[in-house]
């Protein structure tokens, strides 16, 4: 038996509409949003729910956040593109930003995540080369199995889930995969002297929230240094106080030689992404060698500034620390035989449901969201639960409840 929940004709309409004209590439929950604020959005109803997704930790911000709005507003009104054919007057200032904010001396602005990953690898592929004397067009880079990057072909060249792959090759040569959280893999992968590169997120998010063993992070790092390859870290969804620090390699004291961030950059405003890396990395890539008609816009540098301000001076860090643990605690505190598993960092939560059904997680999800919670299904059976970091003890509190409730519900 499957849960089935009514729809209003209102909202049927708007399914119909995407159904009737756009491409069928994802699987949304029957649910049609037209505003958020804060941990909250709202569908055309006007029904209120918690957003235990914030797009796929885009929205660490909270949805809307004014400051960032009023900085999208400001600059929206001045200049909003110039192309990287001329200078603006946002973009050193936003350089000389963020690269002092996350130390590293260069910065490469992109737009989307998948872009922030094939320009990481160009560089190191480029740095492979002029430093490192791999012989020409013979440079590899490893990835973890599991990895979730993007869509491009390169992305998907790296992926080991057939649905991201299936019926899209050629792919990509210069590829490896290893098993994620395995440094003895790692040693063996790098002994290769064609290496130019190990890319990995430090949790696995699209993968369900896989948090590698105490150690992987500090271990990576000492293995890319003994064997001169890059250490790329993908913090695109880990990164900007999510997992509770500001990097999710912050943990370990680790920086990486490569830093990949995205998402929440713009606290869900555009698509912002950032390369971050020294100059013996990033100087290797000359004038035009590498760019992109919208990156480094002035109106994207004037929201990431503003979206990385309110991290620090809103303590986000701290709070998805503090409230990622309470959920944690609330998680397991309910003792369901539907939650097989709790586990994750900060607010990057997930919950592997326990059920003969396959389609228990999804069914578990539209009760969720006819209780005010919305969160989506990843691989099956893993729920991913990271609300936006501006979320408070008591709504903590009542979204364990709500969860609870749910669970007490979902009986087929
Ligand atoms: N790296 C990581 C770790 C990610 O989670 C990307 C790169 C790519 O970012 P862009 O901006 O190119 O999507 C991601 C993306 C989706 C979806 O809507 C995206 C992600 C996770 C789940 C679903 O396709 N993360």
């Amino acid at each position: 038996m499957h849960t089935t929940i009514q729809l209003t004709d209102n909202t049927l309409q708007y399914l119909q509409l995407e159904e009737r004209y756009g491409a069928h590439n994802y699987h949304p929950l029957p649910v049609v949003l037209n505003r958020g604020e804060g941990v909250f959005v709202w569908d055309v109803d006007g029904k209120k729910y918690f957003d235990f997704l914030s797009g796929y930790s885009a929205v660490n911000q909270g949805h809307c956040h004014p400051r960032i709005i009023n900085a999208l507003v400001q600059q929206a009104t001045k200049l909003t593109l110039t192309s990287r054919a001329f200078h603006s007057d946002q973009l050193g200032q936003y350089e000389q930003f963020i690269t002092q904010y996350f130390g590293y001396d260069k910065v490469l602005p992109m737009n989307t995540g998948v872009e922030g990953g094939e320009t990481a690898i160009k560089l190191a592929r480029r740095w492979g080369y002029t430093n490192k004397g791999i012989e020409e067009n013979k440079a590899r880079i490893v990835f973890a199995a599991g990895n979730f990057w993007g869509r491009t072909l390169a992305a998907i060249s790296s992926s080991t889930d057939p649905s991201s792959y299936n019926q899209f090759g050629p792919f990509m040569p210069g590829f490896e995969v290893i098993p994620y959280n395995d440094l003895i893999a790692l040693e063996k992968a790098l002994q290769d002297k064609n290496v130019a590169a190990f890319m990995f997120e430090p949790i696995q998010g699209e993968a369900g929230v896989v948090v590698p063993d105490a150690g992987y992070l500090s271990g990576v790092r000492t293995l890319c240094r003994e064997y001169n390859v890059l250490m790329i870290a993908d913090e695109i969804q880990t990164g900007l106080a999510r997992t509770g620090r500001m990097l999710a390699c912050d943990h370990e004291e680790v920086r990486p030689d490569i830093l990949i961030l995205g998402k929440a950059l713009s606290g869900g405003v555009l698509p912002i992404s950032a390369v971050l890396a020294d100059d013996g990395v990033m100087l290797t890539i000359k004038p035009g060698e590498h760019g992109s008609t919208y990156g480094g816009n002035p109106l994207a540098c004037a929201v990431a500034t503003e979206a990385l301000k309110v991290l620090k001076d809103e303590k986000l860090a701290e709070n998805a620390e503090a409230m990622g643990q309470l959920l944690r605690s609330g998680l397991e505190s309910l003792h369901s035989p539907y939650i097989e598993t709790v586990r994750g960092k900060g607010l990057l939560n997930a919950i592997v449901i326990r059920h003969e059904d396959p389609e228990a997680a999804w069914d578990f999800c539209l009760v969720l969201k006819e209780n005010g919670l919305l969160a989506k299904p990843t691989h099956g059976d893993k729920i991913r639960f990271a609300p936006p970091l501006c979320i408070t003890k008591a709504q903590v509190e009542e979204c364990v409840g709500i969860i609870d409730k749910s669970l007490s519900m979902f009986n087929h």
